[in-house]
């Protein structure tokens, strides 16, 4: 599977020019293996930044099959990253080493696979803003659009910014006929070491959020770290306790029957977008 972001970050490129054959683009990649999916000849890597190209993270490309059957996890690479069409792979692969697997993220749950669109959401249990044990399951039935978030993100087009979509999504479901009191709001924070339930009450007020339609969930972290990975939110814990969580943004619209409807990847997605994607998922 290849990542969803690139075919919007390709997109954005290739709308702004003419249309000539496409040529693949080769960028030198570094990172360490965390899974090898021999059944699809793919790697999962945590790779560095890809100046000009990619930030740091964590993805999974296709590798030629004899490099796939030769690395183990914590192995660590180079390679070239070649991306044509929207697809990317991984050539040239070499070990350069080996390093102990990352243990401050959930790199590993994330590794285990994402969830794609048709896929049944896993359930798992938490813990909501007024300290009430529930069960991901509950929200089979009612379209749900799910979002990762932690309340002290410091930066504005994050965290904050996924919030406040979702409050004027709030605000627009109720103004909406077909989708008021039909769809439904969760977000689950990810720091739950300190996004305890009290916390999370005092962000849903300041957000407004109607308690009907939106919930704030959180839990032990290693479900939390679990079920972020596989609605496919990597987060990379601090050092020290107070610091900025380093994660990728993902949002995720499951339908009524409990299956991945639309993947929302970043921030740019827009209300509109989702809030028509609500209407076909109630009509
Ligand atoms: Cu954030």
């Amino acid at each position: 599977m290849v990542h969803r972001l690139l075919p919007l970050l390709l997109l954005a490129a290739v709308a702004c020019s003419p249309t000539p054959p496409p040529q693949p683009s080769r960028y030198p990649l570094t990172g360490q293996v965390l899974a090898v999916h021999l059944d699809r000849n793919e790697l999962t890597v945590k790779h560095d930044e890809i100046p000009g190209f990619m930030m740091a993270m964590t993805m999974t490309f296709p590798a030629e099959r004899e490099v796939v059957l030769d690395l183990t996890p914590g192995d660590l690479i180079s390679a070239t990253l070649e991306v044509l069409d929207g697809q990317a792979r991984l050539l040239d692969v070499k070990r350069t080493g080996s390093a102990p697997l990352p243990g401050n993220t959930n790199e590993i749950a994330l590794a285990a696979g994402l969830l794609e669109v048709g896929d049944a959401v896993p359930d798992a249990a938490l813990i909501d803003q007024t300290d009430r044990r529930r069960s991901l399951a509950e929200w089979t039935g009612t379209p749900t659009l799910y979002g990762f978030t932690y309340t002290t993100c410091p930066l504005p087009n994050y965290c904050p910014l996924i919030d406040r979509n979702f409050a004027r999504l709030q605000e627009a479901i109720a103004a909406d006929d077909t989708l008021r009191g039909r769809v439904r709001l969760v977000t689950i924070t990810i720091d739950p070491s300190h996004d305890t339930p009290d916390v999370l009450a005092r962000h849903a007020e300041v957000l407004g959020a109607d308690p009907a339609v939106w919930t704030f969930l959180t839990g032990d972290p290693a479900t939390v770290d679990r079920i972020a990975g596989r609605f496919g939110v990597g987060i990379v814990r601090p050092d020290e306790p107070g610091g900025e969580i380093r994660h990728n943004l993902r949002t995720t619209l499951v339908g009524a029957d409990g299956h991945v409807l639309e993947i929302y990847s970043g921030n740019d997605w827009s209300i509109e977008t989702v809030l028509s994607a609500m209407r076909r998922a109630v009509g």
